[in-house]
């Protein structure tokens, strides 16, 4: 049985995921349109807790005010009658042909400063929401040609945006968190800020930084061949995973947005182990569980909610088969046979420098090379308890 999600799980969803009516660059949409209040009551009843959404996914782009505020409107109701919260908000500046050389990036002037205005708005509506973290996915930021694009203006074009807007939240008091999200490529033939490594770098170079973390999504790293799980650690361990996407990717390819789980399934199950806490009882990030995927194209409305609620039940069973993966003896002495938690002593001692490294002849002189060359990890035994615990077999 597929266990249930509630709220207390904290899963979240686009607006543009389920509503996506499945367009691609080869065929028509395949679904009708979705309404958002629809959107929001469906998710409610599949047991999410949050729904996420870009400007323009309930405000038509290009609405007068008074019909703008009579969207927000609506979708306050649902939101009231459903309880579901809106943890994170974005801005789409990448639809119109306005942004097709960039927004932030853009080589004319007067299109960055049209984007600047159209995230202040919707900074304002996000704060009104109670959204505490804005995710910059900067799509349309990159190039086709190496000649039409200064990649280093760019970059101090990127960096006055992020340092501008930041400057905004702070000035308004807002307390929301920037969450950028690195991909790197589709829909420009090469993105900047192209994996979690590389918008980290840009981070350490913004003016207010410590509210600048990433929103990393499992498929944008695989398209790069990278692994996620290792991605995600890295940054959790400079403190900058502030949201995360969650879905499905195989191998790489265009990005395929699956359901969480259809892809890299063992990388999931690590990656799952890792933001529960690896076993230590306390989760390791505490954001959403934001499921940023696209039903597939084969299917119909139905399909959706089978996919959406498929999203929730795959993190959860990946949650229960890593708990008792780390709860089995035979896992705990295969980890401890690979001197996995040894890697966490300092290599040198409390008080040691390398003098009293270099005085140490059991370090290197008397150190017996071969003896520690010869010995196997057991990593392979270690991935294969994983298998077992997600087949099932234990
Ligand atoms: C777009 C993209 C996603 C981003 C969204 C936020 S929009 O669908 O493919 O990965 O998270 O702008
Ligand atoms: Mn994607
Ligand atoms: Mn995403």
């Amino acid at each position: 049985m597929a266990p249930q999600p509630t709220k207390a799980d904290r899963f979240a969803f686009g607006l543009w995921t389920v509503g996506w009516p499945a367009r691609d660059p080869f065929g028509d949409p395949t679904r009708p349109p979705l309404d958002p209040v629809e959107s929001v009551h469906r998710l409610a009843e599949l047991g999410a807790w949050g729904v996420t959404f870009h400007d323009d996914d309930l405000i038509p782009f290009g609405s007068d005010d008074a019909t703008r505020e009579k969207h927000i409107e609506r979708f306050r109701e649902a939101l009231a009658e459903t309880g579901i919260v809106v943890p994170t908000m974005t801005t789409n500046l990448f639809n119109h042909p306005v942004f097709k050389d960039g927004a932030f990036t853009s080589n004319d002037r007067s299109i960055r400063r049209y984007a600047l205005r159209k995230v202040i708005r919707n900074l304002d509506l996000a704060a009104s929401l109670g959204a505490q973290t804005y995710v910059f996915w900067g799509g349309r930021e990159g190039s086709e040609s190496d000649g039409a694009k200064d990649v280093r203006a760019a970059l101090d074009r990127y960096r006055e945006a992020i340092d501008t807007l930041a400057q905004y939240v702070i000035d308004r008091g807002y307390g929301i968190r920037f969450a950028l999200e690195p991909k790197p490529n589709e829909p420009r033939g090469d993105i900047l800020l192209p994996t979690i490594g590389h918008a980290l770098g840009f981070i350490s170079s913004l003016e207010h930084q410590e509210m600048v973390g990433l929103n990393p999504e499992v498929g944008h790293e695989q398209m790069a061949g990278l692994n996620f799980a290792h991605g995600i650690a890295q940054a959790l361990w400079q403190g900058k995973l502030f949201h995360i996407d969650l879905n499905g990717q195989r191998g790489i390819k265009f990005d395929q947005d699956l359901v969480f789980g259809h892809g890299d399934l063992l990388n999931a199950f690590f990656l799952v182990d890792l933001l529960e806490g690896a076993g230590g009882g306390v989760p390791a990030y505490d954001g959403p569980r934001h499921f940023d995927y696209k039903p597939s194209r084969t299917e119909d409305i139905n399909g959706v909610w089978v996919s959406a609620a498929a999203n929730m039940s795959t993190y959860l069973l990946l949650k229960e088969r890593a708990a008792a993966w780390r709860a089995d003896p035979e896992v705990q002495q295969a980890l401890a046979d690979a001197r996995v938690p040894e890697l966490a002593t300092p290599t040198l001692a409390p008080g040691e420098s390398y003098s009293d490294l270099i005085a140490d002849a059991s370090a290197y002189e008397a150190f017996d090379v071969e003896a520690a060359g010869a010995r196997g990890l057991g990593a392979v035994r270690i991935n294969q308890l994983a298998v077992e615990h997600l087949l099932g077999a234990r």
